[in-house]
């Protein structure tokens, strides 16, 4: 066959575009491609709710590469062995209840099974601002981290979504612009970000779960932004809570967006 290099550029260009054009009114926007933000994407897709993520670097997965401390392992807990394996990723048993993964084929699986049941993501686009309508957040404003890295003074573009989750992690970045805009209007005690407390494994992996739930009338948390809005530890470089916090969001919203 013959090669053409414009028909490889058109082919490119003119899918894109069509996902692009697909992601402006949907059901879910997930903000942040971790464990959490992923895992959440499968369960959303699965449930047959219009998903999409947003990612603002190259690669997804967040702080789950380099396990701990540059070592690519993840230890998982026991009652996250489900979900490693509804993904097909194995697992070693090194204690009773402890469970290790290597760090490259876990965010590797989780992307790709999400992909394959649904999820569209967009990576190099970043979040920087939501869209409020009556008390209520409608919308995601976007913007290439291209742009936002060189300074550009350049228009962002906006997509309407029913629930927003805020999945990115220790900044919960979604949560600080809401309060940053409008003021202490979170549902947490004060209204503001309580922030993430001092390591405390035990604590940290129960409370991730706990503290998934709504911020503000359309926003969710996942994941370690769940801790950082709500007060909870951090837990070091186990990811089961992430990965049991993404899947709690995806119910939490499935029921709200039925009823
Ligand atoms: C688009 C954005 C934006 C934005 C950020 O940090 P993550 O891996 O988050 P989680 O919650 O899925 O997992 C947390 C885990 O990795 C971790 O850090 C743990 C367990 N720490 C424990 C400890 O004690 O330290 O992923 C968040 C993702 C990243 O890929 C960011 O690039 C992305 O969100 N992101 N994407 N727009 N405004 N902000």
């Amino acid at each position: 066959m013959q090669l053409d290099d414009v028909i490889i550029s058109r082919a490119i260009i003119d899918s894109w575009t069509k996902d692009l054009l697909d992601s402006l009114e949907i059901d879910v926007a997930i903000v942040g491609g971790g464990p959490a933000g992923l895992t959440a994407g499968y369960y959303l897709s699965k449930k047959g709710l219009k998903t999409v993520l947003f990612e603002r670097n190259l690669s997804i997965g967040g702080g789950m590469w380099g396990g701990g401390m540059m070592y690519n392992k993840c230890v998982f807990q026991q009652e996250s062995k489900p979900i490693l394996d509804e993904f097909g990723i194995r697992t070693e048993e090194y204690q009773d209840g402890y469970f290790l993964t290597n760090s490259l084929e876990t965010v590797t699986s989780l992307c790709s099974g999400a992909i394959k049941a649904g999820l569209k993501i967009f990576n190099l686009i970043g979040v920087e601002d939501v869209m409020i309508r009556q008390e209520q957040v409608t919308g995601l404003v976007l913007n290439w981290t291209a742009v936002t890295m060189a300074k550009l003074h350049i228009d962002p573009l906006t997509i309407r979504a029913k629930a927003v989750i805020d999945s990115t992690g220790h900044a919960a970045e979604v949560a600080a612009i809401i309060v940053r805009k409008i003021g202490k209007k979170l549902l947490t005690e004060t209204g503001e970000m309580l922030g993430e407390k001092p390591m405390w494994a035990e604590v940290g992996e129960r409370t991730i779960v706990e503290n998934t739930k709504e911020i503000y009338p359309g926003v969710f948390v996942a994941g370690m932004s769940a801790n950082a809005v709500f007060g909870g530890p951090r837990m070091g470089p186990i990811f089961g809570g992430m990965l049991l916090s993404g899947k709690r969001s995806a119910e939490i919203i499935a029921a709200k967006l039925a009823g």
